[in-house]
């Protein structure tokens, strides 16, 4: 069969991406990467891109009138590609209701909380503000509604009493990069999918979301 490929949209410094990247090259995932593209001229992952000869390519969001027309500039650019995936990895734009029926069921996303706490910007500063005890990050499906698509996989961190907004950060944004190139290779390797807004792993409807805690996958029969 032939390869399958994917297309990363990004905005900022790109470790997701990075990780991705490095699961690909170890051959944790199946696929290549066709293109990365960020709305942001000046975002850090497309030189983590370039580095590694993939398509690095700006779609400028200041070069366009409206989410209209700028999703359907973003659409066109994917097209060209037929990624079997789309990969979100810190992408900071909302995207509209056209551009995610156009690709329906082949986008994932990876939002830093554990969902649906925490929707939207600044999940660290409010995970504190609720003094948690556990925070996290989780990757799902991206559907219309914002971050609020069926999720595959969670990965739980807990919260400290001396941690601070970047200190959080920073102990998530470690464990997303375990969890996300685990859900895109079994995305890619036909184990994961979506069956009327359910997630299939394996064939088996989730109950809840997979679970990635103390460096171990707890599957819902388990917890
Ligand atoms: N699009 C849809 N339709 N559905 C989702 O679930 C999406 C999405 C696009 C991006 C990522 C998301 C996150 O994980 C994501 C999920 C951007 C914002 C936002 O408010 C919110 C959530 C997410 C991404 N963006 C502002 C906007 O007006 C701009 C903020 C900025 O540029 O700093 O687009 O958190
Ligand atoms: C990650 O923590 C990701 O979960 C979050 O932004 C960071 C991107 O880091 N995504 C969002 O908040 C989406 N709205 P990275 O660019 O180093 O991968």
């Amino acid at each position: 069969m032939a390869q399958k490929t994917i297309v990363i949209l990004i905005s900022g410094s790109g470790t997701n991406l990075q990780a991705i990247i490095d699961a690909v090259k170890a051959e944790q995932i199946d696929a290549s990467i066709s293109a990365v593209i960020s709305n942001r001229a000046d975002a850090k992952g497309l030189e983590r891109a370039r580095q590694q000869h993939i398509n690095a390519v700006v779609i400028d969001q200041n070069k366009y009138q409206d989410r209209v027309s700028y999703d359907q500039a973003l659409i066109s650019e994917i097209d060209t590609y037929k990624p079997d995936l789309i990969v979100l990895a810190g992408f900071m734009r909302i995207l509209s209701d056209e551009f995610i029926s156009h690709f329906q069921h082949s986008i994932l996303n990876i939002h830093p909380s554990l969902l649906p706490e925490f929707k939207g910007l600044h999940t660290h500063r409010k995970a504190l503000e609720a003094s948690k005890q556990q925070h996290g990050a989780s990757v799902h499906f991206v559907s219309n509604e914002l971050d609020s698509g069926p999720v595959v996989i969670q990965a739980e961190v807990p919260v400290l009493a001396t941690d601070t907004e970047a200190s959080l950060a920073e102990r998530v944004l470690h464990l997303e990069h375990v969890i996300y190139p685990m859900a895109i290779a079994w995305y890619i390797d036909g184990r994961l999918k979506l069956n009327d807004n359910k997630v299939l792993l394996d064939n088996k409807v989730l109950r809840r979301p997979a679970l990635w805690k103390a460096d171990q996958l707890i599957l819902s029969e388990q917890h």
